[in-house]
């Protein structure tokens, strides 16, 4: 539909530009009708980016912002947070061992909002120009303000997380998650807590893109990022909060 519209936009400025040939205005109407249109182009993927496609779901408010981020600006941000942020190795306790987190993780965000994930307590550190840049891209489309941001380096393929939700009491009632992926592109799953009778619900998070999670989406559905034996480019994801 997009690409029959574009076609139809091409057709109709290539004619435009025949007749300004014929009328004698060639170089200069040429010029600028093709900067028009490129404006034209740019707002109309603009506009689709803003929408975004949700994903078809009960119980759930979920959209997807495919390409928000240019590989450009993908690849920009990906060495930046690579070099800059300050990623650690953490730990979580199970039956009395400390394990290690199949990831490098880090948090960062407005002073005084600490968060406990997994039982470990994270302080956060200060928004770093990078991170203040994505977030002011994101608040724009989520039409709301973030005061935080979980991230995770996934090395390879074994890097992964586990089946959660995202609900912890500092995150309030029904808590809206902005995730931003750079880098090579993982699988992330979706499956509804309670409904066994709804399949398993997988997309490719590539590199650039932005999912949204809102409403109910924590109450019903849990999310992973599986292990994969492919071989994978390293990734970097970003997910905005709110902490109350
Ligand atoms: O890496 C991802 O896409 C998901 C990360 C995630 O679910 C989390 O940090 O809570
Ligand atoms: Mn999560």
């Amino acid at each position: 539909m997009f690409t029959l519209l574009v076609l139809q936009k091409c057709l109709n400025r290539l004619c435009a530009i025949v007749a300004g040939k014929l009328v004698g205005k060639e170089i200069m109407y040429q010029q600028s009708t093709l900067w028009e249109y490129s404006e034209v182009l740019e707002e109309e993927v603009s506009q689709q980016q803003a929408k975004g496609e949700p994903l078809s779901l009960p119980d759930g408010d979920i959209l997807i912002y495919k390409n928000l981020f240019s590989s450009t600006e993908s690849s920009t941000f990906f060495t930046n947070l690579l070099n800059d942020v300050n990623w650690q190795q953490d730990y979580i306790k199970l039956y009395g061992k400390s394990i290690p987190l199949p990831r490098l993780t880090a948090w960062y965000g407005d002073g005084d909002k600490s968060y406990t994930y997994s039982g470990i307590k994270m302080k956060p550190k200060s928004w770093t120009p990078t991170l203040l840049e994505i977030k002011s891209r994101i608040e724009k489309l989520a039409e709301m303000r973030f005061n935080s941001v979980l991230l995770n380096l996934y090395r390879n393929g074994k890097d992964s997380v586990a089946w959660h939700s995202d609900d912890e009491l500092e995150l309030g009632q029904n808590p809206p998650i902005g995730s931003v992926s750079f880098g090579g592109s993982r699988r992330f799953s979706l499956r509804h807590k309670h409904r066994k009778d709804l399949k398993i619900i997988d997309i490719d998070l590539t590199n650039g893109s932005f999912l949204l999670m809102k409403g109910a989406t924590q109450h019903y559905w849990q999310h992973q990022i599986p292990k994969t034996a492919k071989i994978v480019q390293p990734r970097i994801n970003l997910t905005f909060r709110v902490i109350f």
